[in-house]
């Protein structure tokens, strides 16, 4: 059913996803590529509203299984809504954040069975895999020094601990799969880390470099 490409961004707050995203989609539409930038949570109307109870710093008392079923909501919603449609019509879909952040955030970070999350994950996504992912690895504290005075949202406020794991949790995932997962230097420069996502990028899209 497949037709298009899947390409996910992942790594802790303030990696440079965002960035990276929009000079991916940029280039994809200037080559007449039809692309599709979505995000997660959210991407739907229904993942907007869980976005903003998952990321609503009020909900302090919000239990880490609570947390992953909601995710999980959201990406259910993301994948059947718009993630397999598009693809279904052979576009590419860049995603910033996708089951990965789970595993890396809900599992590592957050303690959960790693085969749990995986389950509620693959039941979410089914089929609907990522071709290529990449990783922008960084410390946490330079993430967070990235994002300087904006207002921290809920999983932003957990503290270092937490954001240490999820890093390790991330590296180990891209250990296991090397084949999907390419980790990069967050630190480079936008360009030199936009170049090595493009050298991936283009040969599955069909293109040379
Ligand atoms: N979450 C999410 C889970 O716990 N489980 C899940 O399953 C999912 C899907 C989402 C939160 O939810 C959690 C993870 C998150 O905590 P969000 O608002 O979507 O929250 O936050 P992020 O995805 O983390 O997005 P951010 O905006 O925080 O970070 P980005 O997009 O990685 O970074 P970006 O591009 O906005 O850049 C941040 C700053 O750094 C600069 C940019 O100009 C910008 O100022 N920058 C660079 N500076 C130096 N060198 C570079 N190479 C740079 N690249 C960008």
């Amino acid at each position: 059913m497949k037709k298009g490409v899947f390409i996910t961004l992942e790594g802790l707050d303030g990696a440079g996803k965002t960035t990276q995203i929009n000079l991916l989609a940029a280039k994809a539409q200037a080559l007449g590529i039809a692309t599709v930038t979505t995000r997660e949570p959210g991407g739907t109307a229904l993942g907007d509203a869980i976005r903003k109870i998952l990321l609503d710093p009020s909900y302090k008392e919000m239990l880490p299984l609570t947390e992953a079923f909601l995710y999980a909501a959201s990406r259910a919603q993301h994948v059947a809504e718009v993630i397999r449609p598009a693809l279904a019509a052979g576009k590419l879909v860049i995603c910033d954040r996708f089951y990965d952040s789970s595993l890396a955030y809900q599992a590592f970070g957050g303690g959960l069975a790693f085969e749990f999350v995986r389950y509620i994950n693959e039941e979410a996504v089914k089929d609907c895999k990522p071709d290529c992912t990449f990783i922008l690895d960084l410390e946490p504290r330079v993430g967070q020094a990235r994002k300087g005075q904006m207002k921290a949202d809920r999983i932003e406020q957990k503290a270092l601990a937490f954001h240490e794991r999820v890093r390790e949790g991330f590296l180990q995932l891209a250990q296991k799969q090397p084949e999907r997962i390419t980790v990069l230097d967050a630190t480079e420069s936008p360009e030199a880390i936009f170049n090595a996502i493009w050298a991936k990028v283009a040969p599955l899209l069909g293109l040379s470099r």
